[in-house]
């Protein structure tokens, strides 16, 4: 019989739904499902390649342990022990301070981390590094004063607007916002919505907008500070609004006092002034949002960038109102909140770098281990990511993973970081498991997806990760003696279970912080799921603003709210609105007054640093290195470092350099000739593609390159070109601008 279930795609952030025929326990067909609210019937070729992701011969079947170099196979009752005995020795040995746990809260499914960072609590380390960190901080930063809390992060509302401005952003290629192309289709076939581009080459969204900006690259903050200074000279700023809505524009606005724009624009950026002028209309006088993405965030100046485009919005009237920038509704946010002025707030040992959301730059990590401080890194639990190939400088990650002294990988496959730890546990896949992720941006709507397994496990040793780190936990003594009660109460349901939870509590307040581990273990037991316990948590601990939202959908007003959603949620493996959140966007603010706090000191002298002549002479490549590699496109053929079978690209040709013609023929190579490219970290060898995708002075590497399958590797590891000191002042690598050189091989 023919079975089609319906699951969510797990390769990126916008996890749209999908359809998926199962035959024999295999995902042998695969469609984007049009009752997904979100995504409605969209899929890319990523998506429709689903299979190699959950089918692949590298998959995990069981525990690991290395073995004289060699990783061998054990039992988990070995694994699990073994691994708590050495995290407790280590902790009594060094203290809390040498132990960190990486990754997490992927792309696919957040479940486990939530677990993770309570175990990493629970050990009295807070030392968490993730991907967040090294693309997002800066801009998460800012968000963090602007409304209030970091984690909060608005995003914009493009299928709304009318101008939509492409700011550093391939969507074309890396999709990002929902039925991507279908939306830039529709923005062009409508002569009254426009899509920008700004861009330093003509990449394939370019290709298609209408109006293409192409930047001199690294040159966003001049061209920022110019579209301020033009909408001050003709008064588009929007004085109501600001009135209404922003706190500080009188102190920021002298920042852009005498700013030469014309000078900027065309002699910095490089760009037609009347263009420009045309786009800062658009932006400031249409109904206008600006999706900023990695040419930004990976790029120099990414914080002032980011700081500038907020208050770019913010004079426009942009936040918060239908097609532009908005504060997503959300069951739970992307991150927690952590103020680094509060001495209160962790810092690493050997840079005493702060978090962003609770997260430290994964930059630093290398250096964090491999230095002689009593309080240096020494263990590690690495889930859901592969630092081995994603993370900047892969040699000094290699180091540094030598140097730990428990490295421990959650894992689905053999991946090169899991080939570098001591101890490998296999987890369910996605599609073996119940979990769901938080990146949907709407507003009042809150859409929800519980995705649910649709094959069996692979293996019967595989486990959630969730249940792999609450066995962690137990085992390290952190969970404390539970009643048989808990254990018995979820079988007469959630309510009930929650009515005896809350006894247990009240009677022991001290375990009150547990709450959601001792879910996890006791409902976690009874629903044969510690992911579906650890929702229930999450619907039970979601804010006032969910809630009302929820009784809105119509969800009961008491306690029995969280049973009547969570049936639901599973009744609807296609995923459904759980909650219409009540008021304005404005009400989501986390300022005192509910206004934008534009506001923020510590970036006036980096703003004001940033004149035409000091950017003129910083924008000068070394002799050495006059190319700029942008280090990292995220390609039609490549998900991350997620799809590894090179099968689901056989028909696709090999990894290669783009380089512009004018280069080309100044470095006297041809298209497909090998080149060595050589940067400060190290030298790769690679063949050429003369493109009109590359700009002039630019070559470009895939990301997601160099993956071993089956014992080979294929392609090139672009982070092996990247050393971990070409980040910036958040720790932010700075993969759009790493200076190198291409020679022809003679
Ligand atoms: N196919 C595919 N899709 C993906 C991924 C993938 O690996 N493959 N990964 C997903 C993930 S995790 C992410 S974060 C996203 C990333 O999605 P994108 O940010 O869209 O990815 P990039 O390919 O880095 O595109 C950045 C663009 O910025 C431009 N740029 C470079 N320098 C500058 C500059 O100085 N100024 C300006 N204004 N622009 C510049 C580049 O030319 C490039 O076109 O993609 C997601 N989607
Ligand atoms: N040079 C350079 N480096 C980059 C970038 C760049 O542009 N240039 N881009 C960066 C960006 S934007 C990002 S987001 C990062 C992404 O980097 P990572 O966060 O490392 O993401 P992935 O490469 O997708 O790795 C995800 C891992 O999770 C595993 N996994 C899949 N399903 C499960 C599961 O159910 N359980 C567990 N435990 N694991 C699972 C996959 O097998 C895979 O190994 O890469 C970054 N690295
Ligand atoms: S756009 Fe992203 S979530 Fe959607 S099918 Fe493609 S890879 Fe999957
Ligand atoms: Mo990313």
């Amino acid at each position: 019989m023919e079975t089609w279930k319906k699951a969510s795609c797990v390769l990126c952030g916008l996890n749209c739904g999908l359809e998926m025929k199962i035959e024999d326990n295999r995902i042998v067909k695969v469609r984007g499902d049009k009752s997904n609210l979100r995504s409605q019937g969209y899929c890319c070729r990523k998506g429709l390649n689903i299979a190699h992701y959950q089918h692949n011969a590298d998959r995990l079947l069981y525990p690991m342990k290395k073995i004289n170099g060699k990783h061998e196979r054990i039992s988990w009752d070995q694994a699990i022990s073994e691994i708590s005995d050495r995290l407790l020795a280590i902790k009594q040995e060094h203290g809390p301070k040498a132990i960190s746990y990486m990754g997490g809260g992927g792309l696919g499914g957040q479940m486990e981390v939530g677990v993770g960072l309570r175990l990493l609590g629970a050990m009295g380390s807070r030392y968490f590094y993730s991907s967040l960190a090294q693309e997002f901080s800066n801009s998460y930063w800012v968000e963090g004063r602007v409304c209030g809390r970091q984690g909060m992060v608005s995003g914009s509302d493009v299928h709304n607007a009318d101008t939509v401005v492409a700011w550093g952003w391939n969507g074309w290629l890396s999709h990002q916002e929902p039925r991507t192309r279908e939306l830039i289709k529709e923005l062009r076939g409508d002569p009254e919505r426009k899509l920008i581009v700004i861009d330093p080459r003509r990449s394939e969204t370019a290709e298609r907008s209408d109006i293409h900006l192409p930047i001199r690259p690294g040159t966003d903050a001049m061209l920022l500070k110019a579209m301020i200074r033009i909408i001050l000279d003709n008064g588009w700023q929007d004085n109501a609004f600001i009135e209404a809505h922003v706190n500080g524009w009188e102190d920021v606005q002298p920042l852009f006092d005498g700013f030469d724009a014309r000078r900027a624009v065309e002699e910095v950026c490089r760009l037609d002034y009347d263009t420009v002028v045309e786009v800062t209309r658009l932006i400031a006088q249409t109904k206008s949002c600006i999706h900023q993405d990695l040419g930004i965030y990976m790029n120099r100046n990414s914080s002032i960038n980011a700081y500038m485009l907020h208050i770019l919005r913010a004079i426009c009237g942009r936040f918060c109102v239908e097609g532009g920038q908005i504060y997503p509704a959300f069951l739970y946010p992307m991150g927690s909140h952590s103020d680094e002025r509060d001495p209160k707030t962790w810092r690493t040992v050997k840079h005493d770098m702060f978090p962003v959301c609770g997260v430290f730059p994964p930059s630093m990590f290398p250096e964090e281990v491999l230095h002689d401080h009593p309080q240096r890194l020494r263990a590690l639990i690495v889930s859901a990511c592969n630092p081995l190939r994603s993370y900047p400088d892969t040699k000094a990650y290699e180091e540094a993973f030598e140097a730990l002294e428990l490295s421990v990988s959650l894992e689905v496959v053999y991946n090169e970081t899991a080939r570098a730890c001591e101890y490998v546990l296999p987890c369910l896949s996605y599609m073996e498991s119940y979990d769901c992720t938080c990146m949907t941006f709407s507003y009042p709507d809150c859409f929800f997806q519980l995705r649910q397994p649709v094959v069996e496990p692979i293996s019967d040793e595989c486990k959630e990760g969730a249940a792999i780190l609450l066995e962690i936990a137990k085992t390290m003594g952190y969970l404390p003696e539970l009643p048989e009660s808990l254990y018995e109460a979820g079988k007469k349901g959630i309510t009930a279970y929650l009515g005896v939870l809350n006894g247990f509590v009240k009677e022991n307040p001290q375990y009150a912080r547990m709450v959601p581990l001792i879910m996890a273990e006791t409902l976690g037991r009874t629903l044969g799921s510690v992911n579906q316990a650890m929702l229930v948590g999450l619907l039970a601990s979601s804010s006032k603003e969910f809630k009302a939202g929820a009784v809105a959908m119509g969800y009961p007003a008491d306690f029995t709210m969280i049973e009547t959603m969570f049936k639901d949620i599973l009744a609807h493996p296609q995923g459904m609105i759980l909650a219409k959140f009540q008021g304005d966007n404005f009400s989501m603010l986390k300022t005192e007054d509910k206004k934008l706090a534009i506001k923020i000191e510590e970036l006036y002298e980096p703003i004001r640093a940033a004149t035409i002549d000091n950017e003129l002479a910083n924008l000068k490549m070394p002799d050495d290195f006059p190319l700029i590699l942008h280090s990292g496109l995220h390609v039609e053929t490549n998900i991350n470092t997620t799809l590894r079978n090179p099968e689901w690209n056989k028909t696709r040709g090999r990894t290669t350099l783009l380089v512009h013609e004018t280069d080309a023929i100044g470095l006297e190579v041809g298209d497909g000739e090998l080149v060595r490219v050589i940067t400060a970290a190290s030298t790769v060898e690679i063949p050429v593609e003369i493109s009109p995708r590359a700009a002039i002075g630019c070559v470009y590497i895939p990301h997601g390159g160099g993956l071993i399958y089956q014992g080979k590797k294929y392609g090139v590891n672009v982070n092996e070109l990247v050393k971990t000191t070409d980040r910036d002042e958040m720790g932010t690598p700075m993969h759009r601008r790493i200076p190198c050189r291409v020679e022809k091989i003679a």
